[in-house]
């Protein structure tokens, strides 16, 4: 699928970046290999040229470096990903050699070969290209009368494929289910227990996800009657729901510096899709109580579990001491059911964080454990003028005809693309409204409370600032068109609704239809902003203009700028162990490892990944240069120390997903992604490593303690992806 505004962007960025500016790669991105460095896939990030047969000398590589963006993976406001390309060619002859030409040139079209569009003059060497922005895509080099041709006529000297045309049709399988009433015969299945009970609440029954109304499931032999390996579990046996308390939307709660305060996690009753459902909520409400601190506060939360599984409360980002991390195994025993835990919760930096469980993320997060914490910058002006503040945590829920797709009870289903939703949600909500006045600006502070998927969240008609991340604000606000957050991540922008209207909050993605091989458009609308009534007075517009430098954010990190250089001190390669899958799994999974996109932004295989379970994969965190996996990883560093991580996402494996790898108790900057360096730097608790993508990472030991660094993806925790580093003072 081809946007339109790829095209145009292609365009736009021929005109500005054309020609033959030097190239802004660090490190050559497809040349030999000479470190034990962990490096970007060439599989995914070089292109090769191949030669015209009367030409066989010639050679070159396409690099598809990053494109510059101030998320962790660089798409455009439609979803597609975006590359800023670089060619290194040797062997080319003087063109007159070929013919009455002048020079050369490369070009870049989709399979559908239009638009072609014009990149830059080319010689022998490193030539930087400008960005590509089309899923799909054939570079070319011609012979040409002149370097300043606008449209191709000479002749093709090298041309070569992107990585993502390799996709197979899978034609073997192409035998659609025409609507969802067709397979409504195979949507129950019995417990794997082999008893069905009849009321849901009292005994689970596994229902099968829900076909996708773009990518009808197909008919796979010998996967097509298996459930997951693992007894179904929903919240509430015996309870019947009618006596559960109504679920209420959140309430703000402020708390000052010694406040305590009450949580509880419970069971409640709510309405979805018409369907009444048990689920979780802190204090009865969903999400749970917005908490507002001030910077530097300190409150004690006294915690009580009234729900049906252990847990413990998780402070998401936040620099506190080691004990009330909350991540049992590691810093407390499980809060068991009618359990207490007493949490001492120290707000050392301004920003947006959040609270969750730390087990069984996958059944307890996704069912309503999630509330935010905005802390109050000391600052008055930390940011711009806004008229109002709005706390969006954007998840989603998968929901089938008979309610709650089923967990699994002792391990969790979903093992290798985690679990998708079908149903987005905004603060819980599937219809989420906000009604402002025209020429308002609204600050967003957005929270990605979901198991698996990565937002590309977009407002048509109204800029966007982008002001702060993680763990505090940029060096510099820039406008963007869209936010990219991966599962856990947070960013805070600016809105300003120019005038009366409607305005969509959308989820903007390119989906994969594994069965035909190619991207589709998945644009979602997650809410509607509603602008009326009288312009909003003061109007701000002179101030929203400015894009402010934050010189004591540029100052605080001006202390760690000259560690930036050094080789990294430990490293990280994300990979998986594939177990016993059925057969069926098995061939799906070899064929879509012809190419596996940076980004897996839907699921579009929602039967294959229900059946796999964390028996049958297990994620792993490997460190190469001790060999040590998981919980196995021993990292020891001191109170102070500053430490270069690097982590590379493995190309390699059967299915690679990208992963959400978050930090506890510090906090790092993303110094690079794939060699480029960031040009505006955030402290940030959570990056997002794309498939064949690496990240380097600086950071900071300024919190004693033992602290996990995981995948955020809950089924990729559930299923190993997660070890421990020790800060001892
Ligand atoms: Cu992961």
């Amino acid at each position: 699928m081809i946007g339109r505004t790829a095209a145009a962007l292609l365009i736009g960025a021929t005109v500005l970046l054309g020609g033959a500016r030097p190239a802004p790669l660090a490190a050559p991105l497809c040349g030999p290999v000479e470190t034990e460095r962990l490096r970007p896939s060439t599989d995914l990030y070089c292109l090769e040229l191949i030669p015209r047969p009367d030409v066989p000398e010639i050679s070159g590589m396409v690099e598809l470096g990053r494109a510059a963006s101030p998320f962790d993976i660089a798409v455009s406001v439609e979803g597609n990903q975006r590359y800023d390309a670089s060619v290194v060619l040797s062997n080319l002859p003087d063109p007159k050699s070929l013919g009455n030409y002048a020079a050369y040139v490369a070009w870049v079209a989709p399979p559908s070969l239009d638009p072609m569009v014009k990149l830059a003059q080319v010689g022998n060497g490193r030539t930087h290209l400008g960005e590509i922005g089309f899923d799909k895509f054939i570079v070319f080099v011609t012979a040409e009368a002149s370097g300043t041709v606008t449209e191709r006529g000479g002749r093709l000297v090298l041309r070569g494929m992107s990585p993502s045309i390799r996709m197979q049709q899978h034609s073997m399988f192409i035998i659609t289910r025409g609507s969802d009433s067709a397979h409504a015969d195979h949507a129950e299945h019995g417990g794997a227990d082999g008893r069905t009970g009849a009321r849901a609440y009292e005994k689970p029954r596994w229902t099968m996800p829900p076909a996708r109304p773009r990518t009808p499931m197909v008919p796979m032999p010998g996967v097509d009657e298996l459930i997951p390996a693992v007894a179904p579990f929903l919240p509430g046996a015996g309870v019947d729901p009618a006596k559960l308390p109504e679920a209420r939307p959140r309430t703000v709660m402020r708390l000052l510096n010694g406040d305590t305060l009450d949580l509880a996690a419970s069971l409640v009753r709510r309405t979805i899709n018409g369907r009444t459902v048990v689920l979780y909520a802190y204090n009865g409400q969903y999400p749970g109580p917005l908490l507002r601190v001030d910077e530097d506060a300190t409150v004690v939360v006294r915690f009580r579990n009234a729900i049906d599984l252990p847990t413990a409360v998780h402070w998401h980002g936040v620099r506190l001491e080691n004990r009330s991390d909350g991540t049992p195994g590691v810093t407390q025993d499980p809060v068991l059911p009618g359990g207490r835990f007493m949490y001492r919760v120290h707000f050392k930096d301004a920003g947006i964080y959040w609270y969750h469980p730390h087990v069984r993320e996958d059944i307890q997060q996704d069912l309503g454990l999630y509330g935010n914490i905005l802390v109050k910058p000391r600052r008055p002006d930390a940011f711009g003028p806004a008229h109002r503040e709005e706390t969006l945590m954007l998840d989603d829920i998968l929901v089938g005809e008979g309610g709650l797709v089923p967990f699994g009870e002792d391990r969790v289903t979903h093992a290798l693309m985690g679990r998708f939703g079908n149903l987005l949600l905004i603060n819980g909500e599937t219809s989420y409204r906000l009604g402002v006045r025209p020429k308002e600006i609204v600050r967003l502070y957005l929270t990605n409370v979901s198991n698996t998927r990565t937002f590309n969240l977009a407002i048509p008609g109204a800029r966007m600032k982008l002001a702060g991340a993680d763990v505090g604000r940029y060096e510099r606000e820039t406008w963007v068109e869209s936010v990219a957050l991966a599962p856990a991540q947070r960013y805070i922008v600016d809105i300003r609704f120019p005038a009366a209207g409607r305005y969509a909050l959308m989820n903007q993605v390119q989906a994969i239809d594994h069965n035909v091989g190619t991207f589709f458009a998945e644009f979602d609308t997650l809410g509607l902003v509603e602008a009326s009534g009288p312009p909003v007075e003061p109007d701000f517009a002179r101030e929203y203009e400015r894009l402010r430098e934050n010189t004591d954010v540029v100052t605080d990190i001006d202390r760690y700028r000259s560690w930036f250089a050094r080789a990294p001190d430990r490293q990280l390669l994300l990979t998986l162990k594939l177990g016993q899958l059925p057969f069926g799994v098995m061939q799906m999974l070899r064929r879509d490892q012809m190419y596996s996109h940076p980004v897996e932004w839907s699921g579009t295989m929602p039967m294959m990944d229900w059946l796999v379970t964390a028996d049958q994969a297990e994620w792993v965190m490997r460190d190469p240069e001790t060999k040590t996996e998981n919980m196995a990883i021993d990292w020891k560093f001191r109170l102070g120390d500053v430490v270069k991580v690097r982590i590379a996402n493995d190309r390699s494996s059967l299915h690679p997903m990208p992963h959400p790898i978050h930090m506890h108790g510090q906090r790092f900057l993303v110094l690079a992604h794939n060699d480029v360096a960031s040009a505006n730097l955030v402290w940030k608790d959570t990056v997002l490593i794309p498939v064949g993508g690496t990240v380097d990472l600086l950071i900071e030991m300024s919190n004693p303690g033992k602290w996990m660094m995981h995948c955020h993806i809950a089924e990729h925790l559930e299923s190993g992806m997660m070890g421990v580093f020790e800060v001892v003072r």
